[in-house]
């Protein structure tokens, strides 16, 4: 290839030099890229060659060196020199491509007559499991399950529940708040107090499902689950609800369990009373579960509040009603024996899989 300069000797010595350095680069270049053996090493060889620190760039910064005149045909010939390079490349990388997709179709041999990979059954978490069977339960007894929204109005989670502005149970450190008016449930009460807006006595109501306190520690998740239960009729005692609670025990843990009431104090319920049942691992008789008191708490009772009642519609005079509440964790803590509330959350399959049915 002739390069047609400026006619100074200077500028031609030049030039010639450097058309003598393309040609050597891209013949070198032509010979390696037909050598190359693999994919691979052709892609390298590339990189020497074209990329940004090859061969074909310290020619370039050379060219620095010409005059404004020289510069265009100099550039012209590099690539010229390059784009031949690039389908040179091209073409022996499809070879190579080719050639190595065929030599590993034949060594990949696929023995269809191996056995598969089994797919894990997978199992319902504990949480869902207890929710079920304790939903069951009460279903057979005549309660209806009702559920409701996450996010509840103030009034729905607290005012409709006889719990007052000042109540410490609204504190910001228990409660999320998503607006002035509206709070993540901290209970499943609200379920219930829905109800009565469609719905009038007699009626018995399981309100399951996810609730949320601002309160995390060892024994404690921001993120928790309830199953509430409500009776409400002409006349209704304390010693039904006993009733319903030692006989709603006996279905969940074991028949013959007995159940004890301690008084307690809810703004919903009065009276109100902590329930415990006999330790279902130990049978009563002491064990680590029950830290050696025969005795488990399970949750929480009472009568509905008659500012409760009256909020919703219902004349006190007229309707009484029972309720209880039930952490679902804390059941399957005592019903399974885990010892770490944080089991529940973690997603460890181990702990998980133990549950399968
Ligand atoms: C209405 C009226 C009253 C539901 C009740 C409890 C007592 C209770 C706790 C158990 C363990 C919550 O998850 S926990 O910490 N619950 O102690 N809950 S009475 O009372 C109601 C519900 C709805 C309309």
């Amino acid at each position: 290839m002739t390069l047609y300069l400026r006619k100074t000797s200077k500028s031609l010595n030049i030039s010639l030099m450097l058309q003598a350095k393309i040609d050597s680069i891209r013949s070198e270049a032509e010979s390696a890229f037909q050598a190359a053996s693999t994919s691979r090493d052709l892609y390298e060889l590339k990189v020497k060659f074209l990329g940004k620190t090859g061969s074909f760039q310290a020619v370039m910064k050379e060219m620095a060196s010409l005059s404004v005149a020289e510069k265009p045909l100099a550039g012209k010939l590099v690539n010229e020199a390059k784009q031949a390079l690039e389908a040179l490349y091209q073409s022996c990388e499809s070879a190579l491509k080719t050639r190595e997709l065929e030599e590993k179709l034949k060594s990949e041999v696929l023995d269809l007559t191996l056995p598969g990979v089994p797919a894990g059954r997978g199992a319902q978490h504990p949480v869902s499991l207890v929710t079920e069977e304790i939903s069951m339960i009460l279903s057979r007894m005549g309660y209806s399950i009702r559920t409701g929204p996450l996010v509840e109005t103030d009034r729905n989670n607290f005012e409709g529940l006889n719990v007052p502005k000042d109540h410490p149970a609204r504190d910001m450190q228990d409660t999320f708040y998503i607006d002035e008016t509206h709070v993540l449930r901290t209970h499943t009460s609200p379920i219930q107090v829905r109800t009565f807006e469609n719905e009038k006595p007699p009626l018995r109501i399981a309100a399951p499902g996810s609730v949320f306190r601002s309160d995390s520690d060892v024994s404690h998740s921001p993120n928790f689950h309830q199953i509430e239960g409500i009776c409400v009729d002409r006349k209704v005692s304390m010693a039904e609800l006993k009733g319903t609670i030692t006989y709603f025990v006996g279905e969940f843990f074991g028949k013959g369990l007995k159940t004890r009431f301690r008084p307690s104090f809810f703004p919903f319920t009065e009276p109100s009373a902590e329930v415990d049942c006999q330790c279902a691992v130990c049978k009563g008789k002491g064990c680590r579960m029950c830290s050696d008191t025969g005795w488990v708490e399970i949750g929480g009772s009472g009568l509905i509040h008659p500012n409760v009642l009256s909020y919703s519609g219902l004349d006190p005079k007229e309707w009484q009603g029972f309720a209880f509440g039930f952490g679902i964790e804390r059941m399957a803590i005592i019903k399974y024996g885990i010892d770490d509330i944080r089991l529940f959350s973690e997603n460890n399959v181990r702990f998980l899989e133990q549950f399968s049915v």
